[in-house]
């Protein structure tokens, strides 16, 4: 008997060729002779998202039904990178699709690689969330992502003569096929105007909020798909569009331009994706994003409370609002504005049901990235957020007053508002104050959080300070980017460890035996010949895969993760061929890649410095390809992934005490490779997961950090007393990278010299001694192996399923709630 599936569900190979060539067709509008390749990815795209569809609305209606409570993850962004891919791999229909498409005539590899991924996000914070987003589909949690749908998200990066080109991301161009936009749930959200007060029909005091303009928030969902579970979740992701097409009375009037320029003016806000890893001092637009986008999220999340609910009395007890990181915030003031102006609560309980709804999460370290906005701009742009926030500080104020009541120094210091000299609204206070939870995103994090950045608000509410350490999904990370991994270990261990990522520990025991060394290490030899082509068709300079150590290092530009500490190393190993060309040295292939915000001159001057030490070294017929020097540019979620598989040796070299986490470095040790790195972030505790034996530690730590500063850190007194360095920092002010331009880079090196906020001379010899040793340990390739298999197997806990688990548990209170698959 002939079973036909259903074209939009089958999954069988012959109906997916069909409902393939169906969405070519109707979909698309081609036919195969005159279809593109991305008219041909666009089709699979669509082919996917049908079936991945009813998971989607079933899960939905689940929730609607069973007033289950609901993760809200509030971020500015989120790079959920390729979605093709994943979206195979979690409905578990890879081998069928390839083969359909492989009897169409075409490669499932190459429409993958068609695929233009949303950039929105900058990095670190934004991966995360895309990361928890996929844990939260696979654990069965049911969830809600809010963000900005940017029209224009990172810029793509292109390197001409070593610099860096900021190119506009117009990664809208193609259309998005996995995205659906939700018209009839359009919110207006109020700018400006202000408020007045007034007596309502009970004659109770009441304030109400006139803006002077409005704007419409379309949402546009996508689905995110849990691993091999009924569970699809919503990313749902604001644009906003001006209230009507045309202002009609301009029009009218014959303004025609004006009427235009309005609609320009409102849609402007969700444009562009502001570049920048640290907060935007004073931009207008940038405050406009995040209360554009909170105040959409939370009128939603109220609408579909009240879709079930009689009131809002149990808000918090049905939703989780987790901030990621203080973007977000304005929530906080957001919220009690809804429930005090727009659904008539009082403060009081207004206020519980606030502090019971969010948590924040901190990601920084850096002072600078506290956000602040001036009391001038907050006032004129959001009047009523001010005189809730300002009423909320007395409060607050009114409670560290009978908590300390002889020092009025803590006044000033907890205070919302920043009163030290212009005006300021401390948007980290108000999280604090405003949120059930705070944490950070590794140990150490979490403890100079406690010590330092939050030191006071630890002091008066310590019940409310957890860590949560950042892990990253096993399906993305290892899975889709490194296929040949995931079998070498699927073939001794079964596949469980894709869910159970601990399970992986039951790999420690084959670490011992020589034939799955023997293997392991062809799959490294694979995935970094792969690599290979990849930065010899990109980059036209050819690296050796077979001998060269792959040392990497992939992250944002800054110079508190120290690139240029990389660059003094590899200037050091090029100096040392120099003075004796045949020394006996380990071949090492030194690949970069990462953006810099496009204002931050020093960022992209070590980029400069990157390119211009590997033109000189690549080039030098002495060093006889002994050393390799690659900057692949445009990195971003595409393109890191065949890049993470592919490293003997990972940096992560910040200054200890700057990073909060990092998960790069998790994603490296993962995939079996070494890391090289600083007490810093997470590294503390992959050491201590992975043993010290495992692992290259280096420099000062954090502590020491903070003591040498104190005691008056004199960089010049490590340059003059180190002739190695003194060397290389002089080769680098002499123009000896920089032949056309000798003061080229004399800005960086005298920031080194008079000035090394981050360190790096006090901590190069210790890298130098620590990079001898790798390269020792690298001679003896088996021992090599040996403990790039231990890595793997004891990294189990950085999986993202660990991390929201925690949150589930500790911080929202959230059950997993199974969705079962019916029409
Ligand atoms: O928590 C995610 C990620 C951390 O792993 C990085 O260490 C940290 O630098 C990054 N933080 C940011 C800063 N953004 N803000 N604010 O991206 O978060």
């Amino acid at each position: 008997q002939i079973q036909i599936e259903d074209d939009r569900t089958g999954i069988d190979v012959q109906t997916l060729k069909r409902a393939f060539s169906d969405n070519l067709f109707y979909a698309l509008g081609k036919f195969p002779e005159i279809a593109t390749k991305n008219d041909f990815y666009m089709a699979l795209a669509y082919t996917v998202r049908d079936r991945l569809l009813r998971r989607w609305l079933n899960s939905q209606e689940t929730y609607l039904k069973q007033d289950v409570k609901i993760v809200c993850y509030f971020s500015a962004e989120y790079l959920i990178g390729p979605q093709l891919g994943k979206n195979l791999i979690n409905l578990a229909i890879v081998e069928q699709v390839r083969q359909a498409v492989e009897e169409c005539g075409l490669n499932l590899d190459d429409l993958i690689e068609q695929e233009e991924e949303p950039g929105l996000g900058n990095g670190g914070l934004g991966r995360l969330a895309a990361c928890y987003m996929d844990s939260m589909a696979t654990l069965n949690i049911p969830a809600i992502g809010y963000g900005i749908r940017y029209e224009f998200g990172i810029f793509d990066q292109e390197i001409c003569e070593g610099w860096q080109v900021e190119i506009t991301d117009k990664w809208l161009r193609y259309g998005n096929p996995w995205e659906i936009p939700r018209t009839e749930a359009t919110v207006e959200v109020g700018l400006g105007g202000y408020t007045e007060s007034f007596y309502d029909e009970n004659n109770r005091y009441r304030v109400r909020w006139l803006p002077d303009r409005t704007v419409k928030g379309v949402p546009y969902d996508t689905p995110i798909l849990g691993y091999k579970t009924n569970t699809a979740n919503t990313l749902r992701l604001w644009k906003a569009e001006a209230p009507e097409s045309f202002n009609f009375q301009a029009f009218n009037v014959g303004d025609y331009y004006g009427a235009v320029n309005e609609k320009t003016y409102s849609e402007n806000i969700t444009k562009v994706l502001y570049p920048n890893d640290e907060p935007i001092q004073g931009k207008q637009l940038r405050l406009e994003q995040q209360f554009f986008f909170v105040s959409c999220s939370l009128q939603d999340m109220i609408r579909l409370h009240l879709a079930t609910q009689e009131n809002l009395d149990n808000f918090g007890e049905l939703f989780a609002a987790q901030l990621n990181d203080t973007h977000p915030s304005i929530g906080v003031a957001e919220l009690m504005r809804l429930l005090m102006d727009v659904h008539d609560y009082e403060w009081e309980q207004a206020w519980e049901i606030t502090q019971k709804t969010f948590a924040y999460t901190n990601h920084t370290l850096l002072p600078e990235a506290l956000e602040k906005w001036s009391l001038g701009l907050f006032g004129s742009l959001l009047p009523r957020h001010l005189e809730i926030i300002y009423e909320i500080n007395r409060r607050f104020l009114h409670e560290i007053r009978t908590h300390y009541p002889n020092d009025v120094s803590k006044l000033s210091n907890f205070s919302l508002i920043d009163e030290t000299g212009e005006k300021y609204v401390r948007m980290a206070h108000l999280a604090c104050v405003g949120s059930h939870a705070i944490n950070g995103v590794a140990d150490l994090h979490t403890q100079l959080l406690k010590q330092d950045v939050l030191r006071g608000f630890y002091e008066l509410f310590p019940e409310k300070f957890t860590n949560k350490t950042n892990g990253v999904t096993p399906r993305r990370w290892i899975v889709l980017s490194n296929p040949e991994l995931t079998e070498l270990i699927t073939s001794k261990i079964g596949d469980n460890w894709i869910t159970h990522l601990e399970e992986l520990q039951q790999l420690e025991p084959f670490a011992d035996d020589p034939n799955f060394r023997n293997a392991w290490r062809q799959m490294k030899q694979q995935v970094k010949t792969r690599l290979a082509r990849r930065i010899e068709k990109r980059c036209g300079i050819t690296v050796d895969p077979n001998y060269s150590l792959f040392d990497i290092h992939v992250k944002r530009i800054h110079e508190y993760k120290r690139q240029h500490l990389n660059v003094l190393h590899i200037i050091t190993l090029y100096n040392r061929i120099k003075k004796n060309p045949n020394i006996d040295i380990v071949p090492r292939t030194f690949i970069f890649g990462g953006k810099a915000a496009p204002s931050y001159f020093m960022a992209k001057l070590i980029i400069k410095l990157i390119n211009s030490v590997g033109e000189v070294v690549n080039n030098d017929p002495d060093v006889r390809g002994r050393l390799k020097v690659v900057f692949i540019p445009d990195y971003n979620v595409t393109n890191s992934q065949p890049v993470y598989p592919a490293a003997d040796l990972s940096e992560q070299i910040s200054t200890a005490g700057k990073e909060a986490s990092g998960t790069g470095n998790m994603k490296f040790s993962l995939n079996g490779a070494l890391t090289i790195g600083t007490l810093d972030g997470a590294n503390v505790e992959i050491r201590q997961q992975v043993g010290e034996e495992n692992f290259f530690l280096f420099g000062l730590k954090a502590e020491e950090v903070s003591q040498m500063k104190s005691q008056g850190y004199n960089p010049w007194e490590f340059y003059s007393s180190n002739e190695a360095l003194r060397e290389v920092i002089d080769q680098i002010s002499s123009g000896l990278f920089s032949p056309e331009e000798s003061n080229l880079f004399k800005p960086l090196v005298d920031s080194l010299l008079y000035h090394d906020e981050y360190m790096l001379l006090a901590d190069y010899q210790s890298y130098i001694d620590c990079q001898d040793r790798v390269s020792e340990a690298f001679r003896d390739w088996d021992n090599w192996t040996r403990m790039s298999i231990l890595n793997t197997a004891r990294m189990g806990i950085f999986s993202s399923d660990r991390a929201i688990r925690e949150y589930c548990q500790d911080i929202w209170n959230v059950q997993a709630v199974p969705v079962k698959l019916e029409d």
